[in-house]
């Protein structure tokens, strides 16, 4: 039986997209897109392509065939496009490892140290089996030369791709699907994909997708998330610890720490666990908070030297505390508390976190940018100086994070802070808490 195809992905041209009409139109509404016009001048598409379009096989092995992957900073091969930079996954692991447990990681291994940007290259004819991407994160592949055939299925279906325990899925799409086994399979319908060279596309959180190589091709791939998609990342840690827990409910007992062999199992088989993401999302608000605190106070009148800079902090406060509440109300959640994360003193002060809310104030200045044309301040320059971590707000709101509650507490009351500090701020951050609809995704 055929596949039931129900449309081909829409096509555009990025030159003429603005990033809020990206934002509107595909990322807030987790929608896939392929996009042309953003690979001009990468020195991928020049050094790694022959002049006929095939892949420069003998370009790879003249400059790296004796080289260890991730050793090559200053050959940039290509550039994140603009649609793509608010990316918290690969900035956080810019600067810090995922694995905090040494059980689980030692500190500079391979796996600590990588981040999630990638080369595929593969013959023509090979194929990437049917998957959602890790993490429910997004991602972005660029042909840099090649031609691949995409096929993918919106989340509100992807029940239908399970056996009938809901445990596995299947593996291809277009090979024998027995029907007493996947009996849903058949009702699926699919969006399709013929993306060539120089093309990108987008697939947005939770998609299934499965990829033919139609040509040689090599692409260049990130997945990432950001607060559209935070609490897609929450629910799949959430359903995978369930399962990582069931699966050694028969040892519980002569476990000395279950819950902990549940975390780690967690870890392994899914990037990362509860303890992980937690200390993850608490870097994140308090280097989106310094940036706010930072906007702030810069002025002598405080106001927000950019409206547009200050909603995309506030956005992805409301997002963490959206999440950091569903943390919560999970008991499995109390057990691995852990007082590394206890004082934010020691957070705010290490070069890491002062290097990721350097990351993240360029990410969205370069948004701004776009958005307005203007950013009307330079502030990169101004994060450079010493004051920048503005520790008189963390005396307020107290120094212990030892779980979800307190980070909820500490955004709610920086909120206020905020609402008593701004002037011209229409951007109310306990107003958007209180009234607004976080960022969601489908
Ligand atoms: O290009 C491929 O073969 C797989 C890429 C993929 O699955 C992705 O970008 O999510």
């Amino acid at each position: 039986m055929g596949l039931n195809i129900g449309g081909k992905v829409e096509r555009i041209n990025g030159r003429e997209l603005r990033y809020h009409e990206f934002v509107d139109r595909y990322l807030q509404k987790n929608q896939p897109i392929v996009i042309t016009g953003l690979m001009n001048g990468w020195m991928a598409s020049n050094d790694w392509t022959t002049e006929n379009g095939a892949p420069n096989l003998s370009f790879f092995s003249t400059h790296f065939g004796k080289s260890k992957v991730q050793e090559y900073p200053e050959y940039a091969a290509y550039t994140t496009p603009l649609f793509f930079v608010d990316d918290w996954l690969n900035l956080y692991l810019d600067s810090h490892p995922m694995h905090m447990d040494g059980d689980v990681c030692h500190d500079k291994n391979e796996i600590n140290c990588s981040d999630y940007r990638f080369v595929y290259m593969g013959p023509k004819g090979t194929w990437t089996p049917l998957h959602a991407d890790v993490f429910r994160s997004y991602s972005w592949s660029a042909n840099v030369c090649g031609k691949k055939k995409w096929h993918l299925l919106p989340p509100s279906q992807c029940h239908l791709l399970f056996d009938q325990n809901m445990k596995s899925t299947v593996y291809d799409i277009f090979g024998e699907v027995s029907e007493a086994q996947f009996p849903g399979f058949k009702k699926t319908v699919w969006l399709e994909c013929t993306q060539e060279q120089n093309e990108i596309i987008f697939v947005p959180s939770g998609w299934y997708h499965q990829v033919l190589n139609l040509e040689d091709t090599i692409s260049i791939n990130h997945n990432w998330f950001n607060a559209f998609n935070l609490s897609w990342v929450w629910n799949l840690l959430l359903k995978d610890y369930n399962e990582a827990k069931e699966y050694i409910e028969d040892i519980r007992d002569i476990c000395d720490d279950f819950e902990g062999l549940c975390q780690r199992n967690l870890a392994a088989n899914t990037g990362m666990n509860f303890f992980d993401f937690f200390i993850f999302i608490t870097r994140f608000s308090f280097a989106n908070l310094s940036l706010l605190y930072h906007h702030v106070k810069t002025d002598e009148n405080p106001i927000w030297v950019s409206p547009n800079r200050a909603h995309n902090l506030i956005s992805n406060l409301i997002s963490i505390h959206k999440v950091a509440t569903k943390m919560k109300s999970v008991e499995a959640f109390a057990g691995v508390k852990q007082s590394a994360i206890s004082d934010i003193r020691k957070i705010l002060q290490e070069p890491e976190f002062i290097e990721l809310c350097m990351a993240l104030n360029r990410t969205y200045g370069s948004i701004d940018e776009q958005q307005k044309q203007c950013s009307g301040t330079n502030n990169t320059s101004l994060l450079a100086r010493a004051d920048f971590l503005h520790l008189g707000f963390v005396e307020s709101i107290g120094f212990e994070v030892a779980g979800p509650e307190d980070l909820i507490r500490i955004i709610e009351q920086a909120a206020t802070n905020l609402s008593c500090m701004g002037s011209d701020w229409n951007l109310s951050l306990s107003y958007e808490l209180n009234d607004l609809e976080s960022p969601t995704v489908l």
